[in-house]
């Protein structure tokens, strides 16, 4: 027997309360995590799986400034939202606190205060950028410019998102403040400093030297290539309104870096759970601490948070940080910005009932050793013939079957088992083992497929058994295939509830048991002779072709929204002279009659009343305008345009239109209706 750690303390990454969760977030952290400790819960071991809203830092006063609201307003919205999408996902945290409670601010203030006074700290006065416009000294994400690296013009104050690097304000390339768009000047300011650099030695021993083998290759690597870079101290204070204020004399105006209260809120949250017992789950070495995330909080839970604990001292260390790469979505990186998601409160307005379906896709195509691409074409595929061909299929033809020939009762064995019968128990019984060690060891895309490999063994013994021709030959034998194929079904309702928790609770009813045990799972007498099995029910359905067709154009509609709204002007013309301009004679009139020029695409020939006359303007514009829907409306026109000939016709001057970045066109027209021949000037 493996001996198992006496507890576990499950973290999944604290998310912004500064807007709702994506996909990514779900593939990324939250389901990998939900998996692991639904799955140690049915082992029968101890663990708590904390959670809660990062509610701190700049993400969150931005976010305030733009939607013109207070940053509490900011969090108190998004921390519901984020909380709800997590309980309609099944993500199954023992608590989902928020950093802005009163336990976290005494604790993360506490926590702070002990360095303090143990002078693990460096204090430091430094030249910092400040908007003396907002009058406010610009942290992290107030201060965009140049990426030194990339030289993306939008990199911000502590990392540039298109390269990856991390960066420090000063060493931005042209700096502008977010607040007021000003080049901001530098002003002394005093900070205090966790320094790191003491700190590398025993980074190197603890990480490069004791998790080699047991972190992600990808952890582990940007963990090395971080240490190797040299570390330097690191500011662990800001110049902010919003955040723990700074607990020591001297301080004001000053709050605890978000990444430095962000992972406290961990042990805070554990507290609020167990104010009694949370030491355990935090200070015994029986704990195993385990922290989900997303590749870009791995320098600060690998290397930040373990020296923070580290100095503190009475603390344990993470064991592992299974951090995932990223999930892309149809090519494109998730973007909140560019609203380039899928919103996980959105996608169950569209979906109802169907949290298990994303679960289920997201897992099987989960970012775990390298970035991975979203689709909905996948999605509609792994559904149609994974879940409902393999597993879903399997299930109800045994149910079926079963009330079909036995009146809903589990049949009895009849006589020997015979070698196929065997066989698939046999395979059953190994099941459990195997899908738990892979996700002992954080592999939980391999063991999302051994769980669809046990579902292919249950068809592949109907298929070979074919109780529904046997029924008429053999009614003993058919009921001891059924009772087989009921045993594999059994199982399911424990070893598919990690992943598909719904589901699995489906299926349980639809059975009538409870789900039990991970290792009884893979028994062969889950369900006793006689006992009688609820009602079929559908465990998947179909995802048809125009269901996903209307997501991939929603997806298209953003992109053509962005690209819209970024779009460029372009650039001046050369400067007229009054006299020029005056020189051109533009008025109101009004279209009475429009047709579209035979045999040409694009061609609209129109009658204008202009006030002193009715003349024939064509115009290019039959692929935007519906010539009946033209007639009656005002225009304005350039009335002494040379007439010129097209395509036979003379036109006698031009309409004005407005043209989009799309190429889409808007007649520009007079506000209010006015005297046709009126002068436009
Ligand atoms: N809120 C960053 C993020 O959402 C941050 C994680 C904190 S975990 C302590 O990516
Ligand atoms: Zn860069």
């Amino acid at each position: 027997m493996q001996a198992y750690p006496q507890r576990y303390t499950v973290t999944a990454a604290l998310p912004y309360a500064n807007g709702p969760v994506h996909i990514g977030h779900l593939a990324g952290v939250y389901l990998p995590a939900d998996i692991y400790v639904r799955y140690l819960r049915a082992a029968g071991r101890d663990v708590k799986f904390i959670c809660g809203s990062d509610e701190h830092g700049v993400p969150i006063t931005i976010r305030a400034q733009k939607e013109g609201v207070t940053p509490q307003q900011v969090v108190d919205k998004y921390h519901a939202i984020i909380r709800d999408s997590f309980v309609d996902f099944g993500v199954s945290f023992d608590i989902y606190s928020r950093t802005s409670s009163q336990t976290h601010s005494e604790v993360a203030s506490g926590f702070f205060k002990k360095l303090y006074e143990e002078d693990k700290f460096i204090e430091q006065t430094s030249q910092q950028y400040y908007d003396e416009k907002a009058e406010q000294f610009l942290a992290d994400r107030y201060i965009v410019g140049t990426c030194p690296n990339c030289g993306n013009e939008n990199a911000y104050g502590d990392q540039c998102e298109k390269c990856g690097s991390s960066l420090s304000p000063t060493e931005l390339i042209n700096p502008r403040s977010m607040l007021s768009g000003n080049q901001p000047v530098l002003r002394e300011t005093k900070h205090w400093y966790l320094p790191l650099d003491q700190y590398e030695p025993w980074l190197r021993e603890w990480i490069v030297e004791g998790h080699k083998a047991d972190w992600k290759a990808n952890v582990y690597g940007q963990c090395k290539s971080w240490i190797d870079q040299g570390l330097q101290p690191r500011a662990v204070t800001r110049d902010l309104d919003w955040g723990v204020p700074v607990p020591v004399a001297g301080a004001e105006g000053k709050v605890l870096y978000v990444w430095f209260d962000a992972p406290i809120g961990y042990i805070s949250a554990t507290k609020d759970l167990l104010p009694d017992t949370w030491e355990t789950y935090w200070k015994d070495s029986g704990t195993k601490l385990v922290h989900f995330i997303g590749k870009d909080n791995i320098v600060f839970h690998c290397i930040i948070f373990p020296a923070m604990l580290k100095a503190h001292g009475d603390y344990i260390l993470p064991d592992n940080v299974p951090a995932n790469e990223f999930l892309n979505l149809e090519g494109d990186k998730i973007s909140t910005s560019r609203n380039w998601a899928v919103w996980l409160h959105e996608y169950l307005q569209d979906f109802p009932g169907k949290a298990d379906v994303l679960r289920y896709v997201l897992c099987a195509n989960a970012p775990e050793t390298k970035d991975n691409d979203f689709t909905w074409k996948d999605f509609q595929a792994r559904n149609n013939n994974e879940l409902v061909a393999n597993l879903g299929n399997f299930v109800n033809r045994a149910v079926v079957l079963t009330h079909k020939f036995f009146a809903g009762k589990v049949p009895a064995i009849n006589g020997e088992l015979q070698t196929i019968d065997l066989e698939a128990l046999a395979q059953l019984a190994e099941f459990p083992q195997r899908i738990g060690e892979l996700i002992d060891n954080y592999r939980f895309r391999d063991a999302l497929n051994e769980l669809m490999n046990l579902t292919r063994v249950g068809n592949k013994y109907l298929a070979e058994t074919e109780p529904w021709k046997l029924i008429k030959t053999d009614e003993a034998r058919t009921g001891t295939v059924l009772h087989v194929a009921l045993q594999i079904a059994a199982s399911l309702v424990t070893l598919m509830e990690p992943f598909l928790p719904a589901s699995a609770a489906t299926l349980g009813d639809m059975l009538r048991l409870e789900k039990g045990s991970w290792q009884a799972a893979g028994r062969p007498d889950a369900l006793a002779t006689g006992h009688e099995i609820g009602a079929a029910a559908l465990l998947f359905e179909k995802i048809e072709d125009t269901t996903v067709e209307a997501q991939v154009q929603k997806l298209l509609d953003t992109k053509k929204a962005n690209e819209l709204a970024n779009a460029v002007a372009a650039p001046a013309k050369e400067d007229v002279s009054f006299d020029d301009f005056g020189r051109m004679d533009l008025r109101v009139g009004t279209v009475v009659a429009a047709e579209k020029v035979a045999k040409t695409k694009k061609l609209l020939k129109l009658t204008v009343d202009t006030g002193l006359d009715q003349r024939t303007i064509v115009s290019g514009i039959a692929e935007h305008f519906i010539p009946e829907a033209l007639v009656g409306q005002q225009v304005l026109v350039l009335l002494n345009l040379a007439p010129r000939e097209i395509k036979g016709i003379e036109s006698q001057g031009m309409l004005l239109l407005a043209e989009n970045a799309d190429g889409s066109l808007q007649l520009m027209q007079p506000g209010q209706h006015v005297q046709p021949g009126s002068h436009v000037a």
